[in-house]
């Protein structure tokens, strides 16, 4: 099952242009109707995660009943200590002890709204960092880190998890505070079992083996969740699955290796995109697809010819395994897993015939922003 964004559903794009699309929604309620869509078409994103303030409403328990009342529920609620001007040398790692203070409150409202929708996941992304050497003090810096996510991890009920979130670089360049897996890893396993990593598929360098680090945080337990997008040069965010489907296959081998498909590993599987050019509900539903079919062709990974070819030593053999599944048409087997659940084989064409397009860009006048790439 995949969780989908509220931010992917609001206009969003680079820093040049955000160019508006119609019929987008005005206010989160409005980007939960759409995320149900994307549910309703799939029968694979049950969930929607919320990012706070982006989605700020008064009562969250009543947002998380709407959601209900249209077959979805409110998934990770994603803290937001980057936007406010106070941010600028950092959040919970910032010099100054009142800016501390101001974000960590910020990650203790969001356990609170958590509270409110039943929320498991509270997810963690830092833009905290330095531009320059010496700017200030790296140790330092991962003291006050630490610090704060020890506190907002009291906070935590049973059972509620935090999500820590890394990323190489931007909109810090000399320094991120949370800038890899090891770095998230090490802050996790000082704090406990309910904290895991995030990994965002669009936050590495150039080249970087994901599979390696899904596989090492499997191993270790610590695999919290995906981010998932795709990505060409930077944090692009595009559709997951369109730039290099084979390594978002190798990703979900290395899943489905680890155990990370059984429910009581509790990985999430989550999209972290925003779609600039592209219509918001349509690539939402090829984005689940996508995962879908990586999924099905990991699946298919004949795993005891794969044991017995690497056990021989056997270079190609075993490779040729894995490009096996790779290169198996798995879309009439996703046709009919739709068609058996009492939905349409092609969802994209399903939802295009809907109408819901058409209704929405006459109801809706003057849609929001997501609120992030603008
Ligand atoms: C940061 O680049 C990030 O990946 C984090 O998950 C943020 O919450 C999200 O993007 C906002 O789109
Ligand atoms: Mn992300
Ligand atoms: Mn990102």
């Amino acid at each position: 099952m995949i969780e989908t964004p509220s931010w992917a559903y609001g206009n969003s794009g680079t820093r040049f242009k955000v160019f508006a699309q119609r019929g987008v929604p005005r206010d989160p309620y409005e980007k939960i109707a759409d995320a149900a869509q994307v549910h309703a078409f799939t029968g694979a994103a049950p969930t929607v995660a919320l990012h706070i303030p982006w989605d700020k409403v008064d009562d969250y328990a009543a947002l998380a009943e709407y959601a209900r009342s249209l077959g979805v529920g409110l998934g990770a609620i994603n803290a937001n200590v980057f936007q406010d001007d106070d941010y600028m040398l950092g959040s919970v790692t910032n010099p100054d002890p009142g800016v501390r203070r101001k974000a960590t409150d910020h990650l203790l409202e969001c356990v609170d709204i958590m509270d409110a929708t039943g929320s498991r996941d509270l997810k963690l992304w830092f833009s905290d960092g330095t531009n320059y050497p010496g700017q200030d003090d790296i140790r330092t810096r991962q003291d006050r880190l630490a610090d704060a996510l020890a506190e907002v991890y009291e906070r935590l009920g049973q059972h509620q998890r935090m999500l820590l979130e890394y990323k190489l670089f931007e909109p810090s360049f000399y320094t991120m505070d949370v800038p890899d897996w090891g770095t998230s890893f090490a802050h996790c396993v000082a704090l406990g079992p309910k904290a895991v990593v995030c990994v965002d598929t669009g936050h590495h360098a150039p080249g970087t083996n994901i599979e390696f680090i899904v596989a090492m945080l499997l191993r270790a337990g610590k695999l919290g969740a995906f981010d998932f997008n795709s990505r060409f040069y930077a944090d692009d965010d595009l559709m997951v699955g369109s730039a290099d489907p084979f390594q978002l296959f190798r990703i979900m081998h290395e899943v489905v290796r680890g155990g990370g498909l059984d429910p009581a590993t509790a990985v999430a599987f989550m999209l972290d995109q925003c779609h600039n050019i592209e219509p918001k509900i349509q690539g939402q539903i090829r984005s689940v697809m996508n995962v879908q079919e990586a999924t099905a062709k990991a699946l298919l990974v004949d795993a005891p010819a794969l044991k017995a070819a690497q056990d021989a030593g056997d270079v190609l053999g075993a490779n040729a395994v894995l490009m096996d599944a790779y290169n198996t048409d798995v879309r009439p087997l996703l046709v009919q897993w739709r068609e058996d659940k009492g939905l349409a084989g092609d969802p994209i064409a399903a939802y295009k015939a809907s109408g819901y397009f058409e209704k929405i860009v006459a109801e809706r006048v003057g849609g929001t922003q997501a609120g992030w790439g603008a």
